[in-house]
């Protein structure tokens, strides 16, 4: 395992915070990216292909074993320090961040690991509530800080599907099975183009020399816990059953306007189903372009992305529809759309190196002149997936 460069500072100020706090040094260090998609947005949770990058932003974790059952957490990310022991790691016991902990320390138990406890430091520069998997990046550096504590091994799908029970359980999101796949399986230079039903994906280089991924961060924090992400999933699941499919994703391009003739379905489910239809042929279209070198074309298919997400699935907001309506035009993007789950967050840009600089002044400018705060944008390269390893002091 190579550690990312982008990781190093960071993984060095962990280590040293673990032996400020505990008095000793770490034994364990385990690091996970945030993620970007690319393109494939909330059809994850219907079976359908997304296209997630682990991005340059990182959640690092310095561990070490204790006697007994003690887990001691510290971090500089969010206040406080938490203990609690494994005994007390049930759903419903903590509110706090320590709950995503709590939920894959059961998990991991749960699979029959022999797990004692330890103290645990960590910290992160992945901005929480950007729509970039900051809680995803938890899981999976917990998980496997975890699993090397205790000698454990698990299939790194089997980690992202507790990692996202974690989340069901623990944090009462939803979510699909994207961000804990991708911060898992994502490979450096390579974009993961994955079939979220049969759980299965390639890694597809991105090969767009002389093109960088851009992240522009809205500020407006995203809170998938409220209710619409849910109510979406509801529509979409709801849609499918009237259908008669298992899943939104088996209806195929040239099936939807037959599928929207049905009379049982209403305005919602009908606006729910053209989302996840039509972007899973986009995706499919912009894997195809990539994969030709077509970048333009590829941008192309994320702007029709991010109309779709603002007028069918409505998961856009005034921010982020504000920067994709400046950034889409500029000479030297190829596309722009919001990320994630949407309702505030990031959008992502497929940039030209050159003009870089001049497009985030641009977006940076006529964005803090309508909201009255500047986003915080950053560019990006495919980075690599979530690894831990010994430190061996
Ligand atoms: C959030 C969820 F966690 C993912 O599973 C996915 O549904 C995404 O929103 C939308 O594509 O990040």
């Amino acid at each position: 395992m190579k550690i990312p460069q982008s990781a190093e500072g960071l993984i060095d100020n962990v280590r040293e915070q673990f032996k400020m706090n505990f008095g000793d040094d770490a034994e364990i260090v385990a690091f996970a990216p945030g993620r970007v998609n690319v393109i494939g947005e909330h059809v994850d949770y219907n079976g359908g292909w997304v296209l997630p990058a682990a991005i340059d932003r990182f959640l690092v974790m310095a561990v070490k074993a204790r006697s007994g059952k003690e887990v001691r957490l510290a971090t500089a990310t969010y206040d406080g320090r938490v203990e609690f022991t494994l005994d007390e790691i049930a759903p419903g016991r903590s509110r706090g961040w320590d709950r995503y902990v709590r939920g894959v320390l059961a998990g991991i138990i749960g699979a029959g690991n022999d797990l004692t406890g330890f103290d645990a430091c960590f910290d992160s520069n992945i901005p929480i509530g950007g729509g970039l998997s900051s809680s995803a990046a938890f899981e999976a550096a917990t998980g496997l800080a975890a699993l090397a504590l205790c000698g454990g091994e698990m299939d790194r799908f089997e980690l992202a599907k507790l990692c996202q029970h974690a989340e069901h359980e623990y944090a009462g999101v939803p979510c699909g099975i994207m961000d804990q796949a991708a911060v898992l399986n994502c490979k450096a230079g390579h974009l993961l183009f994955l079939d979220c039903e049969n759980e299965t994906f390639e890694q597809a280089p991105f090969k767009a020399d002389g093109w960088r991924l851009m992240i522009i961060n809205s500020g407006v924090a995203h809170e998938l816990a409220d209710g619409e992400y849910a109510k979406r999933r509801k529509a979409c699941h709801d849609a499918a059953e009237i259908i008669g499919v298992s899943s939104l994703r088996h209806i195929a391009i040239e099936e939807l306007d037959a599928t929207l003739a049905n009379e049982s379905l209403n305005e919602e489910m009908r606006k729910c189903v053209r989302h996840n239809v039509t972007e899973n042929d986009r995706t499919h279209k912009a894997v195809a372009a990539l994969a030709a070198g077509d970048i333009e074309e590829a941008g192309k298919q994320m702007n029709l992305s991010h109309a779709s997400l603002r007028d069918d699935y409505r998961v856009s907001c005034d921010e982020l529809d504000y920067i994709a309506e400046i950034a889409q035009p500029l000479e030297g993007v190829a596309g722009c759309r919001m990320t994630g789950g949407g309702f505030g967050g990031s959008c992502i840009a497929l940039v030209r190196e050159e003009v870089a600089e001049n497009v985030s002044t641009l977006i940076s400018t006529a964005f803090s002149t309508r909201f009255k705060h500047a986003p915080k944008i950053f560019l990006t390269t495919p980075e690599t997936s979530a690894h831990a390893f010994k430190t061996g002091v």
